[in-house]
């Protein structure tokens, strides 16, 4: 009894031998079969969207054998539609479940793999500058300084005035000051907080003021904004030979080398004498390169005893006390041990930079 029945493109060919309602229960079963094993084959949204137009749509397979129950005789209508009833319900279920095993299966694609490896937080550091300006107060905190940090925003009073560099002094001019007013102005060094100290406290003192300072210069060894640590120290009867020594410890310290010194005379307005401080080339030892400009010394700080007419105006008496200064720039420090030419890589914010100290 070959019976076939093909959906080919929506077009119902029904082959008919034997009696009507044999086949038509036949082609029932074999749909039956034939879907259920094409639905487990179905493994995704669109597969079962087509699943369900060519088994259970309008113009379906179903659909098309239903239609043929009105050809059915009168006795066998009601049987044969109950069958093709619990063949749609049948199918329908297997097409529901279906759905819910492929839903179910999306969802936990959506719920966290707790076996995939964690997502990194970028871990922030402690900015280059920052780093070293923390490691030449400790040297500092070690040999008994204590540290003092004044305000950015200064009287031209303490910036200058204080520091034995009256008006009209050609001191001001080297000083390139950001002027906010007539008598404010951002510090162009970290100083003036030294003769708020020496104002308000007796010696003996030990201070170093650690911050940034502000000069209108900008090229590749100036930033417009800098960092400096000055320090002072005074007592009764200090020389310069303990200028000299905790100069040298503090830098041996922080270049973590036994390194040679170069004291040479140099003038400030608050010191005198004064001493610029050479230290033996750290790239080159000493040989000659481009870093030192072939002299095999580098430049690295200004110091000196600090000036009578200073400790005059702070209201200290010159025949009894006596001190010494120094300045230092942090981030020539900081090109020195790290090698870095041009200061302002520090201020351009450049992670790839930034991330590598
Ligand atoms: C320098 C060089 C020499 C200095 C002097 C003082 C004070 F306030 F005590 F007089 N503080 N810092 C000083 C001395 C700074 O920087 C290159």
């Amino acid at each position: 009894m070959p019976v076939a029945i093909s959906n080919n493109r929506n077009r119902h060919i029904v082959l008919l031998t034997s009696t009507f309602h044999d086949s038509m229960e036949q082609d029932l079963e074999r749909l039956r079969t034939e879907a259920t094993s094409a639905l487990e084959q179905v493994s995704d949204d669109t597969q079962l969207e087509d699943f369900r137009i060519k088994y259970l749509g309008r113009n379906g397979q179903l659909s098309a054998l239903m239609k043929q129950l009105g050809s059915a005789s009168k006795e066998d209508r009601p049987r044969l539609g109950k069958l093709a009833n619990t063949t749609r319900g049948a199918l329908e279920d297997l097409f529901k479940g279906k759905a819910t095993v492929l839903a179910a299966h999306t969802e936990s694609s959506d719920t966290p793999d707790l076996s995939l490896p964690g997502r990194r937080t970028p871990v922030g550091k402690l900015h280059p500058v920052t780093q070293i300006m923390e490691e030449i107060c400790s040297i500092f905190a070690s040999m008994g300084f204590s540290i003092a940090e004044g305000p950015d925003i200064e009287l031209d009073h303490y910036n200058f005035e204080a520091l034995n560099i009256p008006e009209h002094h050609p001191a001001r001019d080297m000083h390139d000051t950001f002027y906010i007013g007539d008598s404010v102005l951002l510090r162009t060094h970290t100083s003036p907080m030294q003769a708020r100290i020496m104002e308000k406290q007796q010696p003996p003192l030990r201070v170093i003021a650690p911050g940034k300072v502000y000069r209108c210069d900008s090229d590749i060894t100036h930033t417009p904004m800098f960092q400096q640590v000055e320090g002072f120290l005074v007592d009764k009867n200090v020389s310069f030979s303990d200028l000299k020594g905790v100069l040298t410890v503090f830098l041996r310290k922080v270049f973590e080398k036994e390194l040679d010194l170069r004291f040479r005379p140099s003038f400030f307005p608050f010191t005198e004498p004064s001493a610029e401080v050479d230290i033996a080339c750290v790239i080159c030892g000493g040989e000659g390169c481009r870093v030192c400009k072939k002299t095999g010394w580098i430049e690295i700080l200004g110091s000196g005893m600090i000036d009578p007419e200073v400790f005059k105006m702070v209201g200290y008496d010159p025949e009894i006390y006596s001190g010494f200064a120094f300045g230092l720039g942090v981030e020539r420090i900081a090109m020195l041990k790290y090698g870095i030419d041009d200061i302002r890589l520090f201020y351009e914010n450049d992670l790839r930079f930034l991330s590598q100290f």
